[in-house]
């Protein structure tokens, strides 16, 4: 009986814990919470700022040296595009504003340069969408229009999976071998391109490439990690969901709710499956997702790498948010481990087997979506911490810059323009939660995080302009 009584306090103090913190999220009014969002506001203007004094009109700002680097023999303005999404939100207006006319005004395509078809379609291509979208600025829409025009010669391959760079004025398309995120993250920003342009082919041609992914899944239905564009063999047969592979998942559901396509939904659904029953593992009493071989399904090796810690963000998404939990888990207890998150790390030979950590939003995304689908506090502190831990290491006297090695801090003189696109609106939307001002169940985001209102996409209209069945 006494035991009976103690058991029964124990939950009843657990419970009314859980709707504490259940309520700090629900809260109209949170100085603490108001006072971190202005804070992100605060670096994010700074680092633009100086983006502005030392890198204008270049790709990518060198915070150490104070300086800039760009992608390609000729810039293409990639920090500020991938900026623009989140200084309007921000409510930083003139300086979206100067990026709107800039791009308008200045920025041609017309390059002769060879451009990664993966890395421009989320950035470049994602960008401008997002810019459309908010601006309604006609202009925008035809610099998008050209931009992907330019890309598209890259799809004209005998498995329609892209080439892995394409030239931006010739259309000589060159690479045969890609992984499957390079292969087939197109749908999204293809998808949106084909509402509003009216024109299926641009959905048309990322859904074959995404398609003929699925088509050439093993008997257990993985998925392997490079593939030839040309014969359609795979080059690496290995399967996992990290670096290299990650967007393929995300857009096959995130395509599947914003447009409603079935057959996407579909392939997601039986995919997540054979995920969740080969690549997942308990090891240390901690969920992990390793690497099996797509024919057996045998579990090869234990490396992961910061990029996968996107999973929780969709298992959530996608409704699975126990197991979002528990792996959002495993990836904080690495996080704590280091400080910040190595690149790589083999979690059976507790090694960080390569240190580097380059601002990656990854981790602070999940955090977000976890403490929107759950009210949980404890969600709200994870991303306190990992904001404090960002400044102690990355922060400098202009910016924030890369971390060379976990262990030892060491600096590196770059800061990738996800961090303008995604870490700095990640760690605002989390802050900036208990405000109300982004309804996170309106939105769905690109994989560099540029968002997109699902009302905007009306579910007949899509069917037509997308060329869905
Ligand atoms: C971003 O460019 C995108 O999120 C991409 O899908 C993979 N991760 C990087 C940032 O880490």
């Amino acid at each position: 009986m006494k035991k009976l009584l103690i058991a029964c306090l124990v939950a009843l103090l657990l419970s009314s814990c859980g709707d504490a913190n259940k309520e700090a999220s629900s809260q109209s009014t949170n100085p603490k919470a108001d006072a971190l969002a202005q804070e992100v506001i605060d670096e994010t203007l700074r680092s633009w700022k100086s983006y502005k004094q030392y890198a204008w009109g270049h790709d990518v700002l060198a915070p150490l040296s104070k300086s800039y680097e760009d992608w390609y023999d000729e810039p293409l303005y990639i920090s500020p595009i991938d900026a623009f999404s989140t200084l309007h939100l921000m409510g930083l207006k003139s300086e979206a504003k100067e990026i709107e006319n800039y791009v308008v005004d200045s920025l041609s395509f017309n390059k002769n340069i060879d451009v990664k078809i993966f890395e421009v379609n989320i950035r470049i291509l994602g960008g401008l969408l997002a810019m459309y979208e908010h601006t309604g600025n006609p202009k925008i829409l035809e610099k998008t229009k050209d931009f992907a025009d330019r890309m598209l010669p890259a799809f004209d391959t005998k498995t329609g999976i892209p080439k892995y760079w394409v030239n931006l004025k010739t259309g000589v398309a060159r690479g045969d071998t890609v992984n499957v995120a390079e292969a087939a993250t197109y749908t999204f920003e293809m998808g949106i391109l084909s509402y509003y342009t009216k024109d299926p082919k641009y959905y048309q041609a990322g859904r074959k490439a995404t398609l003929a992914i699925y088509e050439r899944r093993s008997d257990i239905g993985l998925i392997g990690e490079i593939i030839d564009v040309e014969t359609g063999e795979w080059v690496s047969e290995q399967s996992h969901l990290g670096a290299g592979v990650d967007s393929y998942y995300e857009y096959l559901y995130k395509s599947y709710l914003l447009f409603g396509d079935e057959e996407l939904g579909k392939v997601w659904k039986e995919s997540i499956a054979h995920i969740n029953q080969y690549l997942a593992e308990d090891y240390d009493n901690k969920l992990w997702y390793g690497r099996a071989d797509m024919r057996s399904g045998k579990l090869v090796s234990s490396k992961i790498t910061l990029y996968d810690a996107f999973f929780p963000a969709i298992l959530g998404l996608s409704g699975d948010v126990e197991r979002a939990e528990r792996l959002q888990r495993t990836w904080e207890w690495l996080w704590n481990k280091y400080g910040l998150e190595p690149m790589v790390y083999d979690y059976k030979m507790e090694k960080a087997t390569y240190p580097v950590y380059d601002l990656n939003p990854e981790i602070i995304e999940s955090s977000y979506y976890l403490y929107h689908l759950t009210g949980d506090s404890l969600y709200f502190n994870m991303s306190k911490k990992f904001w404090d831990d960002v400044k102690k290491y990355c922060r400098t006297d202009v910016a924030f810059t890369s971390v060379e090695n976990v262990e030892t801090m060491e600096k590196r003189d770059y800061m990738p323009t996800f961090f303008f696109a995604e870490t700095l609106k990640y760690f605002y939307l989390t802050f900036s939660h208990h405000q109300g001002n982004f309804n996170f169940d309106e939105y769905l985001f690109n994989t560099e995080a540029h968002q997109f209102k699902r009302s905007n996409f009306e579910k007949e209209e899509v069917k037509t302009r997308l060329g869905i069945n």
